[in-house]
């Protein structure tokens, strides 16, 4: 009997063990997401144009499949929401890993890095001619995991 007791006793501390590992081990997982390839067009981003979107190109690593990717849930920088409604699946480079197509609202983004430039101590008055390299990150979600990648642009004011 008493055999018995020190046996569920142990047990028990081994699936306690097990369960805290678990946790430890997927915490940065959950924390991170999961690490998505990004490309954003265009790579120079003139703050004066007048086009209508910032189109993003998201790669998961294999076992992820971008169709399960929530439009809705897909934000740049946190801050400005992907269109619900232009979203496509392709294979934009042909690497044979299919993408999703979002696009963002141009001037929402322009206004957005105007804001992050002005933290910078950056305003049209002091504007490096050769552009600044500014670093992007989209995030979104999977069913019940996130994805998050980011990408640089050159943004330049011109003309
Ligand atoms: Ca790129
Ligand atoms: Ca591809």
């Amino acid at each position: 009997m008493k055999m018995r007791k020190s046996l569920v006793l142990t047990v028990c501390v081994l699936c306690l063990f097990i369960v805290a590992g678990v946790l430890v081990l997927r915490a940065p997982f959950a924390a991170f997401g999961i690490g998505a390839a990004v490309d954003i067009y265009p790579e120079t981003l003139n703050l004066k144009s007048s086009g209508t979107w910032v189109t993003v190109y998201i790669e998961l690593p294999e076992g992820y499949n971008v169709s399960d990717i929530n439009v809705t849930t897909v934000f740049l920088d946190g801050t400005i929401p992907a269109d619900s409604e232009l979203w496509k699946i392709g294979d934009y480079d042909r690497d044979g890993v299919s993408d999703m197509m979002v696009k963002f609202d141009r001037l929402a983004v322009i206004d957005y890095i105007w804001a992050k430039l002005y933290r910078m101590r950056i305003d049209p008055s002091s504007f490096p001619k050769e552009g600044v390299i500014v670093k992007l990150i989209i995030t979104g979600s999977l069913d019940t995991e996130t994805i998050e990648g980011s990408d640089t642009i050159r943004v330049i004011y011109q003309g």
